[in-house]
């Protein structure tokens, strides 16, 4: 563990790796050539400079197809591994190594947070600085390269950063190995030869007019399908969705049984949860990025027996309610052929009965709505557009909206309970659509702010806030109707009613391990979820985006500006378009 200020020295390297015992080695783009990379563990406060030395050499070790299919015999193609006739992208093949690297989830000056465009060619280091001055948590460090991180990503260039905190020690909570086990989960797709067995090498296949890629195998830390063993004891397993797209609902079963009465959750995104939690009737969903940091008392177990963790999300994921009694099952349709995440054996060793503190973080509280009368409310849609040739993928974006109570047409009209029965109408114009437009958000330092984001699309979407962590205020479902042509380049029209009760099996609600310091955020379809976001230590330009990395790429992504209150009087040229994209609350 870093507990003095230091300089570390990270390599991106291409290398090779197993990913399973039974497969040929895979080339890879890894962090100091390890997959994932290593995991760098670290005081709160103890600031680290990181020299990420890149050292990568193309090609881009991951064969890239839109396959021509659906379906091969049945299947579809994406549950299939090999390229099932696609055709290698020869422009994902000509990558040769730029890349940037962003410490997700940590409170960094702007320029250490890995702008998508700083990138850095192969042959070039670059130093960047990272206070830690943050809760304990668990991030995760990853390349964030414009417009092609699902490939960086896909190909390795992943690692975890812990942060730790005197708490966490008061507490009581394992912090070391063996008790403590990170769990970074991804999908991935290998090609295949001739003969048809497995190559070794990294697939990303999408279907046509399908843009995420969603692997069959589901790998654990780099190893697909691989088991730990326990002692009868308490455990903690730090979980991340390390995924380009894929969510998973993780179900613990024991003798076919779901067996969630041992796991408790007591952290997420941001760090420690107020009070520890179970997790949710339906299992653990998490989206890409999202992570959870749990409890698991196995000491009631004898040596022997075994658990398995298996994922019972079909892909793409929409929030649908499934009980975890389904695990187990593959689902073809829903592009999970291999539900098996992990395998936990429990062997002979020291048995001992865990405790969960009652109380976990005393640092912060959970703003109500009553308290946020008169803050500013960015609102943003999620939209999908259909794209203008046929059989291309849709193009996804943020759209930014500015209220405006005159607004013709296109706009979004937003209906929304307004005390006894009453409603509120407001208008939003489109302002921004994609990355590279004009930026509208400047939230100013130390001050709250609603962001409404209004999903009206048909899949859900992990959106993702650099820089602090926030809080979910709410996740309400809506109506949404969207006018014939109502979605073009620079517009959008539809009427959203929110509040209403649809009926529609999503459980339009929060769990309540989302009542803590969350960094990404799961928004269902037909659903307008607001979260509180305050910046408090650094101003400058970052981003917020889809952290689905094939959402992320084709431009679910946006800038925003953090500014000192005290800069705004000589802002207001450059945030013409600023003033315009928020409204006030009415008390
Ligand atoms: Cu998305």
């Amino acid at each position: 563990m870093v507990t003095e200020p230091a300089r570390l020295v990270v390599t991106l390297q291409t290398a090779t790796h197993k990913f399973h015992r039974d497969l040929p080695p895979s080339r890879v783009w890894a962090y100091d050539g390890s997959l994932p990379g290593p995991t760098i563990d670290v005081s709160r406060g103890v600031a680290v400079e990181v020299l990420w030395e890149n050292h990568l050499s193309g090609p881009l070790p991951v064969i890239v197809t839109a396959a021509p299919e659906y379906a091969v015999e049945g299947v579809p193609v994406q549950c299939v591994p090999g390229r099932s006739g696609g055709q290698h992208d020869a422009a994902a093949a000509a990558l040769s190594g730029f890349s940037v690297v962003h410490l997700h989830g940590a409170m960094t000056l702007a320029d250490s947070d890995g702008w998508a465009e700083n990138l850095t060619a192969p042959g070039q280091p670059t130093l960047d600085t990272y206070p830690n001055d943050q809760r304990a948590a668990m991030l995760w460090y990853h390349d964030h390269v414009m417009g092609v991180t699902r490939f960086s990503v896909y190909a390795g260039l992943a690692g975890l950063w812990i942060v730790r905190d005197e708490r966490e020690r008061e507490l009581g909570l394992p912090w070391e190995p063996p008790y403590e086990l990170p769990l970074l989960l991804t999908d991935r797709n290998f090609d295949t030869n001739e003969g048809g067995s497995l190559t070794g090498d990294l697939l990303h296949k999408t279907d046509p007019e399908v843009m995420e890629c969603f692997g069959p195998f589901t790998t654990v830390n780099g190893t697909v399908w691989p088991y730990v063993e326990v002692e009868p004891t308490m455990y903690r397993f730090r979980v991340l969705n390390g995924s380009n797209a894929r969510t998973y609902r993780l179900v613990l079963t024991r003798d076919g049984e779901p067996d969630h009465g041992r796991i408790t959750q007591i952290g997420t995104e941001g760090g420690l949860l107020l009070a520890p939690v179970s997790i949710p009737a339906q299992g653990l969903v998490l989206a890409s990025a999202e992570r959870a940091d749990l409890l698991v008392d196995f000491s009631d177990l004898a040596p022997g027996t075994e658990l398995t963790l298996w994922n019972t999300a079909t892909a793409p994921f929409d929030g649908t309610f499934v009980g975890p009694s389904i695990a187990g099952g593959a689902n073809l349709d829903g592009l999970l052929p291999y539900p098996e995440v992990l395998k936990i054996r429990v062997t002979e060793g020291r048995r001992s009965r865990g405790r969960v503190p009652r109380v976990l973080a005393t640092d912060f509280r959970r703003t109500g709505r009553d308290e946020l009368a008169s803050v500013v409310i960015r609102a943003i849609a999620l939209v999908e557009q259909e794209a203008k040739d046929e059989g291309a993928p849709p193009l996804l974006t943020m759209r930014e909206l500015a209220a405006d109570p005159a607004a013709g047409e296109p706009s979004i009209t937003l209906v929304e309970p307004h005390g006894d029965g009453e409603e509120r109408v407001t208008h939003w114009r489109t302002v921004a659509t994609r990355f590279e437009d004009t930026t509208t958000f400047f939230p100013t330092l130390h001050r709250s702010e609603i962001w409404r984001l209004i999903n009206l699309t048909e899949d859900t979407h992990p959106i993702h806030v650099h820089l602090d962590a926030f809080q979910v205020l709410d996740r309400r479902g809506a109506t949404v109707e969207i006018a014939d042509g109502g979605i073009t380049a620079t517009g959008t029209s539809a009427t959203v009613r929110i509040g209403h009760d649809l009926d529609d099996g999503i459980p339009h609600g929060l769990d309540d391990n989302e009542r803590g310091l969350k960094d990404t955020v799961r928004v269902n379809p037909k659903e307008v979820v607001d979260i509180v976001v305050r910046f408090q230590v650094f101003c400058g330009r970052y981003m917020y985006h889809c952290h689905i990395l094939e959402h992320e790429d084709h431009d679910m992504m946006r800038p925003f500006v953090v500014m000192p209150a005290e800069l705004t009087p000589f802002m207001d040229m450059h945030m013409g378009g600023g003033h315009m994209a928020h409204m006030k609350h009415e008390a």
